[in-house]
């Protein structure tokens, strides 16, 4: 008999310079150098040969008393849990609250009564409608989960990076969720609201206006989660002490100010690295460049709330920060990656109705309805009503109840007691003082299914809206509009949403028609409220207008060929790296190019891998000789030519000429073209770049 040839897993190797084990109570160990753990089974027992199942003879039948074998396909095949009905795709991190001031004054919530106080954070980013594997750059309205570990209990806003929603009641939810997913006789598309049953539902669900202006602007494509505002949507109440009430939104504000992509570019960008949002999480986190938030509140009374212009219970829309001014509470920063993304960012579970004592909810029927949603939804996920036992979830204050058993209960109560009251003095008692208490709003009424009149204006914010944006910011919300619904095959639907724009915005309403062909433009949709003119723009709704005034956090692709000038690529990285901003080097082949001076210049990308979609600004540090092989390449010619098509700024050395030649660019063209001379060329490239993009050129490219 032929000697076996039993394959051998040999001496694990390792890539990482440390080896991390972790403890019974879930904290990391380095492992010893040489003192590699041996691979056991779930149960703990030692496994001596983890690439062979069981078998009679080399050749023969598997046996079922493989009981190694079995436990590690059994797992295997219920490694997947369901992805989350929406919101499935996301990607979170670890970090703090840090309380600026008591605020007492208006709510006793414990987290806001000491300055200086630190609540551990988790966050969850996410877009809605693509599933758990889709693109980053999918235009959808971006989730801001947040998780404040307080001492007083939980406490989840559960927010978007847009401040409004598209429907008024949560039992319209399934029915604009199933039209914006994969239609479900084909399965596609896949991600993308530029389809017609999305466009159908938008086209007869008037109150969604305001949202999908929204949604057409580029809110809805951000250059990275870092750059966007969250907020809360809805009004909440917070409540002090005396248990009285003040109206409270919340809203979150980037320190690194907002930015987003044009639509061409998320295109590129889903191909390129359609991980693009969690990689420049990622890579923050990992380099130390903590993103922050400033959690800000816009705070106001029943008097306020009753003579506001719309209802604060509407969900469609908002309280300009022009009319109420946010006031900042502290800061939120993300310092910590999560050590497994499934333990954490896959099985967090948030819930509008975790609030803590002195937050409370308003009837808002949006929040009303999510109130019942995100309970619920955790069971079909999570597979058990103990999910609140997994480390994610857990709070990390004190918690004692009498809830017990159930599938995978870890912490049952301990003791004879395990109800109240009871005799025998165990076990946690209720606190008026400390406990959780609801506004005592009164309140009366007939049972009706109605939809209040005073949420009837379903135009007024979308015009303010678009009106609100400055010209660059208008003209995509009018392209993205034309794309979406250039993909809807039902000219009904097309031209049904014509006459709603008409009531937005004749102009916008024309060009769109325009691109859709549509000759005869359709009667303005009836309006159960006429559409309002004398609504103040609010400067805040736009991007631009409140962009950052460093290039900090930023990223610039230097493009370099063989022959570049390596002192000078030093001074231009110096000089990006001192503003915080990073640099990564492009070059024609792995590994990089021989510099002038005979240095080698290492490079993150090659060419074909690198393109200028994936950053900010781009310089190109190239010879002539360089320059020109690089002319023939494709990849390179859209590298220059995406990065003048995207109104991005382009530094380059002279010897960059030949192939901005071939790629259609000329150097002289306009102001976001800058020579790299010497060092003040690189000064003035770095003040240029914190204008972010050229949007003057965007006329003369026709993006
Ligand atoms: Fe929702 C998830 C935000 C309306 C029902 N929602 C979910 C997440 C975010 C939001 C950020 C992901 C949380 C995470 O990262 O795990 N949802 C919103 C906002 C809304 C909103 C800002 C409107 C203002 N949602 C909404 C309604 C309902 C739901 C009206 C149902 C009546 N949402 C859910 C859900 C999800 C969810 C089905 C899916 C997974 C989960 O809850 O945990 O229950």
């Amino acid at each position: 008999m032929a000697k076996s040839a039993r394959q051998s897993s040999g001496t694990p190797a390792t890539i990482h310079d440390q080896k991390l084990e972790r403890g019974n109570g879930g904290e990391l160990h380095q492992i010893a150098e040489g003192d590699t753990p041996v691979l056991t089974t779930a149960q703990g027992v030692p496994v001596a040969d983890d690439q062979n199942t069981l078998k009679i003879g080399e050749r023969g039948p598997s046996l079922i008393e493989d009981f190694h074998f079995r436990e590690k396909i059994f797992h295997f095949d219920h490694e997947r849990i369901p992805e989350r009905v929406v919101h499935a795709r996301g990607y979170g991190a670890h970090g703090y609250f840090e309380t600026y001031e008591s605020l007492a004054k208006y709510t006793r919530a414990d987290i806001f009564q000491r300055a200086g106080e630190k609540t551990p954070a988790f966050v969850r980013f996410s877009t809605v409608a693509g599933s758990e594997g889709s693109a980053d750059l999918a235009r959808d309205v971006r989730g801001f989960a947040v998780k404040l570990y307080t001492k007083e209990g939980n406490w989840d806003i559960v927010g978007n990076n847009i401040p409004v929603f598209f429907i008024q009641d949560a039992i319209k939810f399934p029915d604009i969720i199933h039209s914006v997913k994969p239609e479900p006789d084909r399965g596609f598309p896949q991600a993308a609201s530029a389809h017609d049953t999305f466009w159908d539902f938008i086209s007869l669900t008037p109150e969604s206006m305001h949202m999908i202006m929204w949604v057409m602007s580029d809110r809805a494509i951000p250059r990275s989660f870092r750059f966007m505002e969250g907020f809360g949507v809805h009004t909440f109440r917070f409540l002090n002490a005396k248990d009285e009430s003040t109206f409270v939104k919340f809203h979150w504000k980037p320190k690194l100010g907002l930015q987003s992509v044009v639509w061409n570019e998320a295109l590129k960008i889903n191909g390129a690295d359609p991980d693009f949002h969690r990689r420049d999480l990622w890579d923050a986190i990992q380099s130390g460049n903590f993103p922050e938030w400033e959690l800000r509140v816009q705070l106001f009374d029943q008097d306020f709330a009753d003579s506001f212009d719309f209802d604060v219970l509407d969900p469609t829309k908002l309280i300009p920060e022009e009319v109420i001014a946010p006031i900042a509470l502290g800061r939120l920063v993300l310092d910590r990656m999560p050590d497994n993304l499934f333990a954490e960012t896959e099985q967090v579970a948030f819930m509008t109705q975790n609030v803590p004592p002195g937050v409370d909810f308003s009837n808002d029927p949006l929040l009303q309805g999510r109130n019942f949603s995100y309970l619920d939804t955790q069971i079909k996920r999570l597979g058990s009503t103990n999910f609140t036992h997994l480390p994610i979830n857990a709070p990390k204050c004190p918690f004692h109840h009498f809830q017990q058993d159930g599938h995978m209960a870890m912490r049952n109560p301990v003791g004879r007691v395990n109800y109240q009251p009871n005799s025998f003095g165990e076990g946690p008692r209720e606190s008026a003082q400390r406990g959780f208490r609801s506004f005592p709003e009164a309140m009366d009424g007939q049972k009706v299914r109605l939809r209040a009149a005073s949420f009837a204006d379903h135009y007024s914010q979308a015009r303010q809206f678009f009106n609100s944006q400055t010209a660059p910011e208008q003209k995509h919300i009018g392209m993205a509009l034309t794309f979406e619904l250039s993909k809807v095959e039902t000219s009904v639907i097309r031209e049904r949403m014509i006459s709603h724009l008409l009531n937005i915005d004749e102009g916008l309403a024309e060009t769109v028609a325009d691109k859709l062909g549509i000759k005869e433009l359709p009667k303005p949709a009836d309006a159960a409220v006429a559409p309002r003119d004398d609504l103040e723009p609010s400067p805040a709704l736009s991007i631009l207008a409140n962009g950052p005034d460093s290039f900090a956090g930023r990223k610039v692709g230097v493009l370099v060929s063989p022959g570049a000038d390596a002192s000078l690529l030093k001074k231009l990285r110096t000089a990006i790296e001192k503003e915080g901003a990073t640099v990564e080097v492009i070059a024609p082949k792995v590994g990089g190019v021989e510099a002038a001076d005979g240095t080698m210049i290492a490079a993150k990308h090659m060419i074909d891998g690198g393109p200028s979609v994936l950053f900010d600004a781009v310089a190109l540090v190239l010879s002539e000789e360089g320059a020109e092989r690089l002319a023939g390449e494709a990849a390179a010619r859209d590298f220059v030519a995406d990065a003048f098509a995207h109104c991005k700024f382009i530094a380059f050395t002279p010897g960059a000429a030949p192939l901005l030649r071939k790629a259609g660019v000329d150097p002289k063209a306009d102001e976001g073209l800058i020579g790299l001379g010497d060092a003040k060329a690189i000064a003035g490239f770095i003040e240029s770049c914190r204008k972010l993009r050229l949007w003057s050129r965007e006329t003369a490219v026709k993006l």
